[in-house]
């Protein structure tokens, strides 16, 4: 009610327009139509398609070029009906107030420092009642950080804690130990001077963000999907102890942070879900810290496993907080309406999945926009994955996510 009453009272601050213009979201062009073709202050009158697309739209800011674009805190549009004919997100709920009315820690989302330039991108992300809680996609990851042995450059990596610190925002750290992104001085190590060089790393980024991050991937995808170890330079050279080393490192460094163990594909049942249950029992007997699971959550539409929250319930069981961690679910291209419905259930059960579970503390999604999504460049054909599209339109996958919470 609140929300409906909040909706009204922002269109009702424009009806002293209506007799002569259109109000926020009224249409104002279109063949068959006679009504007023200008808008409401505020708003531009927008080509949608040729019968009801011209929809008055809030300008964004105070610049131009909001033509098309509704932003996040706008009225509900009477029309689903965005470009190209796809259906929009309507709600009006702003999804981190929502996720901790839900009682989690934060809704958040990856960024990246090559995106802050973008200010119609860094108006949603800035806005701290919609993400709680920003993730660096690559900045703070070993290439970016040490690119060669003992050289450590945190500028970029800084200028997102600067964000998240301005706008009042949580931080995961992401990550310390992986082999992707790994400069190649790291592979010609091996033994104690690798061991070395991982420690080094890892306490000198921890001691470098100490006490700025909520949670930390201190160990990034260490399973192959059927289970057996990644044989990186890490599992290669150390065998599984690298794991131990590092974590316990970890919490020496930053003993403030929570430290996570993040991988893809959990969120069915498989021989690399078993391996890393029984990685978490090792790690347990061996007294070794280890505070959360990152079920990262790259999927599909249409494909989402009903096994998500049972695989989720798994890691909880034995004491750990779990969160999703890099959220986002892809489509064949091009986008259908079918598909944009199908992504909305497909957000609202992966949400509910989480919201169901009291130590699932917080989602992320892997950046908010398709605009700046790493999936089609990866997944050639597919996209769309994200609840806000390239236009920044909120799409329906938006109000599944709030619908999740529910
Ligand atoms: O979003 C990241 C993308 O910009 C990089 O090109 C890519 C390179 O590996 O890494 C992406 O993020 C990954 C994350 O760090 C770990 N899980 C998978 C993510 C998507 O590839």
């Amino acid at each position: 009610m609140l929300k409906l009453a909040a909706a009204f009272s922002t269109l009702a601050a424009f009806a002293p327009f209506v007799a002569s213009q259109s109000a926020v979201w009224g249409q104002c062009g279109g063949i068959g139509w006679s009504g007023a073709s200008t808008c409401a202050s505020g708003s531009v009158c927008t080509y949608s398609n040729a019968y009801y697309s011209r929809r008055c739209t809030l300008t964004v800011g105070t610049g131009s070029g909001g033509g098309g674009t509704a932003p996040s805190s706008t009225v509900s549009s009477p029309s689903p009906t965005g470009s190209g004919g796809l259906p929009v997100g309507t709600s009006t709920s702003k999804l981190n107030t929502v996720a901790k009315a839900a009682g989690k820690t934060y809704f958040g989302t990856a960024t990246d420092n090559s995106e802050l330039t973008d200010a119609a991108y860094t108006a949603i992300l800035d806005d701290n009642t919609e993400f709680g809680q920003i993730s660096p996609a690559n900045s703070w990851k070993w290439d970016a950080t040490e690119p060669s042995q003992g050289d450590f450059t945190f500028t970029q990596g800084d200028a997102i804690l600067s964000l998240a610190k301005g706008n009042g925002q949580l931080l995961r750290g992401h990550n310390c130990v992986w082999y992707n992104q790994l400069p190649s001085w790291v592979n010609s190590l091996s033994g104690s001077a690798l061991s070395s060089a991982m420690v080094n790393h890892c306490t000198t980024l921890l001691t470098h963000y100490k006490g700025d991050t909520y949670s930390f991937d201190i160990v990034n995808e260490p399973f192959n999907d059927d289970g057996t170890w990644r044989t990186d330079v890490f599992y290669n050279s150390l065998g599984t102890s690298y794991v131990n080393t590092v974590l316990t490192a970890a919490r020496t460094a930053d003993p403030s942070t929570k430290l996570y163990i993040n991988e893809y594909n959990l969120e069915y049942p498989s021989g690399k879900s078993d391996s890393m249950l029984s990685l978490v029992q090792s790690l347990q007997a061996a007294d070794v810290p280890l505070d959360g699971i990152g079920f990262q959550g790259h999927l599909i539409v249409g494909q989402v496993p009903t096994t998500f929250q049972s695989q989720m319930e798994e890691f909880t069981a034995l004491g750990l907080e779990v969160a999703i961690t890099e959220l986002d679910i892809r489509m064949t291209l091009p986008a259908t309406a079918a598909l944009y419905e199908q992504q909305k259930t497909d957000y609202q059960n992966v949400v509910a999945a989480c919201n169901a579970i009291e130590k699932c503390v917080g989602i992320t999604i892997w950046d908010f926009t398709d605009k700046y999504s790493w999936v089609p460049s990866t997944f050639p054909g597919s996209g769309a994955a994200l609840p806000w599209d390239s236009n920044l339109v909120k799409k329906p996958a938006f109000d599944g996510i709030v619908a999740g919470f529910a």
